[in-house]
Order: structure tokens, then sequence, then C-alpha cells
């Protein structure tokens, strides 16, 4: 990670009038959250794409509760990083800036975001099954199998599984972003679930600038302006010029 990047990104942010960004697990990572495809990806040697279905969730949901049960139990206890904190303050600074989300975790607007889009829902929402009543719900663990207090149908997570269409308004509001925005910056995820991992292709054919910030390298790498390589935590306070 070199200054001379960090400058050039600043500077472009400071001349945006429009500013998106789009975050994965990685951006969670510092704050004690595992990452899907990174190592702790597994639990009882199942994989997210195993649980994040509506099959699974047909075939076990009582399986399928006992994850969310676990990662909301780690949430629990879980603060937002420096990442987070550094993206609420840019908001703070940008006329028209837009956050938008494949985590379900909450932490953004916990870190003080304001305009985010939870692509993949939320995992502090549930949804009935049988009248699609969406209701908040921090209990941990919930219990299991959780009914809706409307009909007694069973709740399911109000979060976007494989195979899943995303909802529409956020859709929407996302590629509302990502046409307009001058710069798009791309923090901590593989670019590998779709249709996230075509926006950095949707912002640049829109004529944005955009940068990625990762730990590795993905598929955005060869579609991105710039990729700093660093840890979220650490590349987006020097970016955003407070020491936080
Ligand atoms: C859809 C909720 C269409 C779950 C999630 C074949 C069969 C079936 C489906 C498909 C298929 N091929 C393609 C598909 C579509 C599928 C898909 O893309 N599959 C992939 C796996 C190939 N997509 C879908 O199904 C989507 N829906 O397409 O619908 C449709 C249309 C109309 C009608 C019906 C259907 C739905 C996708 C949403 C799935 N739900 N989450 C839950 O969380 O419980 S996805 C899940 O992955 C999370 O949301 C997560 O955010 C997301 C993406 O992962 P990342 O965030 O990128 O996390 P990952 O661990 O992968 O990477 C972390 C990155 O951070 C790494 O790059 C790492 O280097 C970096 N990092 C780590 N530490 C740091 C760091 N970077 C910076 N700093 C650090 N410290
Ligand atoms: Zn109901």
């Amino acid at each position: 990670m070199d200054n001379v990047d960090i400058e050039e990104v600043r500077k472009r942010l400071e001349e945006a009038h429009s500013v998106a960004v789009l975050t994965g697990a990685g951006v969670s990572a510092e704050s004690g959250v595992p990452t899907f495809r990174g190592e702790g990806g597994l639990w009882r040697n199942y994989r997210a794409e195993e649980l994040a279905t509506p099959q699974a969730f047909a075939r076990d949901p009582s399986l399928v509760w006992e994850w969310y049960n676990m990662r909301r139990e780690t949430l629990a206890t879980i603060k937002p990083n420096p990442a987070h904190t550094a993206l609420a303050m840019l908001e703070g600074r940008v006329e028209d800036f837009t956050l938008i989300t494949q985590n379900v975790d909450g932490l953004h607007e916990m870190g003080g975001s304001r305009n985010v889009i939870e692509l993949h829902g939320s995992i502090w929402r549930v949804r009935c099954t049988g009248c699609s009543a969406v209701t908040e719900n921090h209990d941990i663990p919930i219990a299991i199998p959780p009914s809706c207090g409307e009909c007694g149908a069973l709740l399911r997570p109000h979060i976007v599984w494989f195979g899943e269409a995303l909802p529409g308004d956020a859709i929407t509001a996302a590629y509302g972003a990502l046409e307009r925005c001058d710069v798009l910056r791309v923090i901590g995820t593989s670019g590998v679930v779709q249709p996230a991992a075509s926006m950095a292709s949707v912002a640049k054919g829109a004529g944005a600038y955009v940068v990625e910030v990762n730990i590795e390298l993905t598929p955005n790498t060869t579609v991105v302006d710039k990729t700093i390589a660093g840890k979220a935590a650490e590349v987006l306070p020097l970016i955003v010029g407070q020491n936080l």
C-alpha cells in the first residue's frame, strides 16, 4: 500500500460529487466476523452455499436456524471497526453518497452510516413464511423453530439466499448509484457472488473511477482503475484522512 495510491484516491474523492461504495465480508473481518470464503468460512463442515438456500431451509429449518443463531451469537459481541467508521465519516462529506453492502451483520449502520442498501438483507430481521410479515428480532439465541406472532407460521431469516432474487428496491437503488457515481470503492469482497460481483463493471461502464481495497487479488482487480492491497480497517482511515 503506497502513499501515492492513497493520495490519488483521496484527491478523487475530494473532487467527487457522487460516491458509491460496495462492501463485502472483508470490511467486517477486523471486527471479528468470519468471512465466507476465507479460513473459518465453514461451520460443522458446511459451506455457506449449502446452508444459505431455500432448499436447505425446507429440508432442515432447525439446522439453518442453528447456523444463524451461531452467527447472531458471534455478532452480539462485535463492534464496528475503523473501516466502518471511516465510511460513515466519508458519507458526511459527500453530497451524494450510497453504501451498498452484501453484508447482513448491520455493522455499517452501527458504525454511523445512514444511506445503506442491504443487498442481501439483514441477520437482525425475520420474515414469516406464511404472511410475509418482516420484523426486527435481536433474540440471542432465537427459539427454534421460531413462529410468527401474527399467523403462527414458521419464521425465516429476512436474508437473500442463493438462488433467490435480491429485493427490487435494493437493486434499483444500487444500480442508480452505480450509474451516477463519479467514484466507486469496492471493499473487502471476493467478487464471486452475483449480481454484486458485476457492480464494479457497471460503474466502470458508466464512467466512474473504480478503486478496490482488498488483502488479495480478485476478479474485480482486472476491472478496476486501482487496487490498494491492505486491510480495510487500516487503508480506509488513511484515505478518509482521519486518525480514527
Ligand atoms: C440471484 C446471505 C437470481 C447469506 C448471500 C449456480 C447455481 C445457483 C446460483 C448461481 C449459480 N451461478 C451463479 C449463481 C447466482 C448466485 C451466485 O452468484 N453464486 C455464486 C456462489 C457463484 N447468486 C445468487 O443466487 C443471488 N441471487 O442471482 O438471483 C434470480 C433472479 C430472479 C429470480 C430468482 C433468482 C443471491 C446471492 C445472495 C446470496 N446470499 N448472503 C448469509 O449471509 O447468510 S451471499 C454471501 O456471499 C454474503 O452475503 C457475502 O457478503 C457474499 C459475498 O461474499 P463476500 O462478501 O465477498 O465475502 P467472501 O468471504 O467471499 O470474501 C471476503 C473478501 O474480503 C475476500 O476477497 C478477502 O480477501 C477480503 N478480506 C478479508 N479480510 C479483509 C479483506 N479485505 C480487506 N480487509 C480485510 N481485513
Ligand atoms: Zn405470519
